[in-house]
């Protein structure tokens, strides 16, 4: 199955806010397997539509780690409906490449959404896997992990991004 292609910053696609997924279609269901391929191949532990350029409410999350297990979850129109606590650790994206850097998240959240066959699901999580979801939803409304770390950080971050497009091009 064909991988997409990922959009990385500054990509203005990231920066918009995506749809509600209205109909699970046939062609819905591929874009779903084409973006489990793609999270899998990066290799990342979550992928949302729009990094792959589609503006709708659509996320894939394995949070799987070495020795733990965990389900491959597929969430449309996902909803944080409660967060608890705070737990501070660092992030990466698919779409931010060689930024790592401390992130404050809830420790702890319930999620609402539809899985793929349109059935409504509750997912609660802590740890990585909370840490992800949240990362994938804010993903959903435009935000990305850079918004959220210190500022001095974030304009040296830019500023190499900036120089990287005019020497390299960047395509
Ligand atoms: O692969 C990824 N790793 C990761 C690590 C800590 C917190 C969030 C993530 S998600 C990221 C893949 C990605 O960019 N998803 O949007
Ligand atoms: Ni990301």
């Amino acid at each position: 199955m064909p991988l997409l292609e990922i959009r990385e910053y500054p990509d203005p696609v990231l920066r918009k806010k995506a749809l509600p997924v209205e109909t699970i279609d046939d062609g819905f269901q591929r874009l779903i397997d084409d973006m489990i391929d793609t999270m899998y191949a990066a290799p990342g532990i979550g992928l949302a539509a729009p990094q792959v350029g589609v503006l709708r409410r659509l996320i894939v999350v394995d949070a799987s780690a070495g020795e733990t297990p965990l389900p491959l979850y597929v969430l449309i129109n996902p909803e944080v409906v409660s967060r608890e606590g705070e737990q501070v650790g660092e992030e990466g994206c698919l779409s931010l490449p060689e930024l790592n850097s401390d992130v404050a998240r809830a420790a702890r959240v319930t999620v609402r959404a539809l899985d793929r066959t349109g059935t409504p699901v509750t997912v609660e999580a802590e740890g990585l896997l909370a840490r992800c979801f949240q990362h994938e939803i804010d993903h959903l409304d435009g935000v990305l992990f850079m918004d959220k770390i210190s500022p001095l950080k974030r304009e040296l971050y830019k500023r190499r991004v900036r120089k990287a497009l005019k020497v390299g091009g960047g395509d």
